[in-house]
């Protein structure tokens, strides 16, 4: 009687052979893709709400990574990626101690032969600020890409699987090496250093006046244009040297303005004070003097403006100059507080803060 064929002996090694085959095929495009760290922070990326309709409704900080990831499978076709939770927070609660934590892990995993990419999530109220400290201190040419969402992952069209997807995609591309630090969001890649969040609602929430780097657009990335400005590993400032950060606070400014905030901001023991001042940063006739009597106290005036976009002139309406004053050039109060406090760990020379608003 004949054997069938599936019974025979060589049948049985052909299809040893041909898994074992297949076995290395997986393993060899396994190895040929990138490896990409993905560092959780929390944030609405990582939210839940009570239902589908809850959009703006939720808690942030509640999901972990391992659970973001394994929402994700479509990750591993693009990556292998690895998640580690480095903290837990909504990110309006940030600290300068969790940017220095933060900063100092990455670099450290930017160092890795195995790493080619990291990527961040966190939350969406400061994760411009977090992207332009970490753009300033870690010296890797190696993409960082942070991440966020609008909506929770819970909602009908959340957006945060298609962000951190993006995110992945950009980490482990060749091409986004060297641009600084990098934000997906809405199918745009932000630089760290332009981008804002600038509505509290939408998916397409975060912009930049210099517009975005490029976009993804199913898992490819395409660039229009790339930083001018200092940083990473052309940045003289490094996390490895830094281990605190100086205190320095924002005073926002308005039509009536007393000199409440800016007395007791000027007398808390900070090393430079952010003034977010109307206009071209403007300073009113009664807050002058309280920020002269600042600076001769031997805080740092740094003059930025509370408008959107634009940058503010030296010596146009205030004579800093004369004032010994610096201006914040296109960074709004919260991202001319991140630059200040990363060069007072080095100099408060204001000519030399000067020279670095206008590099950074
Ligand atoms: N509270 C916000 C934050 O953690 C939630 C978010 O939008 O990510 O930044």
């Amino acid at each position: 009687m004949e054997v069938p064929l599936y019974l025979s002996s060589r049948f049985r090694a052909f299809a040893a052979s041909a898994a074992l085959m297949a076995a290395s095929a997986i393993a060899q495009a396994q190895q040929a893709l990138p490896n990409v760290m993905i560092l959780a922070t929390g944030g609405t990326i990582a939210g839940a709400g009570a239902s589908a309709l809850n959009s703006a409704t939720y808690a942030a900080a509640k999901v972990g990574v391992d659970k973001l990831i394994a929402g994700l499978p479509e990750l591993g076709k693009v990556a292998n990626v690895k998640g580690e939770q480095v903290f837990q927070v909504a990110s309006e609660s940030m600290t300068n101690e969790h940017l220095l934590t933060l900063a100092k892990r990455v670099a450290q995993l930017a160092k890795q032969p195995d790493v080619d990419g990291i990527v961040i999530t966190h939350g969406t109220d400061t994760v411009e600020e977090t992207a332009y400290f970490l753009t300033l201190t870690v010296h890797t040419d190696k993409p960082i890409v942070m991440v966020a969402s609008m909506r929770p992952g819970t909602a009908l069209s959340a957006d945060g699987a298609l962000n951190l997807y993006d995110a992945v995609v950009v980490a482990g591309s060749k091409d986004a090496r060297g641009k600084g630090v990098l934000l997906t969001m809405n199918d745009t890649i932000q630089s760290g250093r332009d981008v804002s969040k600038n509505v509290n609602i939408v998916p397409s929430a975060f912009s930049s006046q210099w517009g975005p780097l490029g976009m993804v657009v199913e898992g490819r990335s395409y660039w229009f244009r790339a930083p001018v400005k200092r940083h990473t590993v052309n940045s003289e400032f490094d996390i490895e040297q830094i281990s605190t950060l100086p205190p320095v606070e924002v005073v926002y400014s308005y039509a009536g303005v007393s000199t409440t905030a800016v007395d007791a901001v000027a007398k808390s023991g900070v090393k430079a004070l952010i003034h977010g001042g109307p206009g071209n940063g403007s300073v009113a006739d009664r807050i002058v003097p309280r920020l002269q009597a600042a600076r001769e106290s031997g805080v740092v005036v740094i003059r930025s403006s509370r408008v959107p976009d634009g940058f503010v002139i030296r010596n146009a309406e205030q004579p800093d100059d004369k004032y010994d004053w610096v201006v914040a050039h296109d960074l709004r109060p919260q991202k001319a507080r991140i630059l200040a406090m990363v060069a007072l760990t080095k100099t408060s020379d204001t000519k030399e803060l000067q020279r670095i608003f206008w590099e950074y």
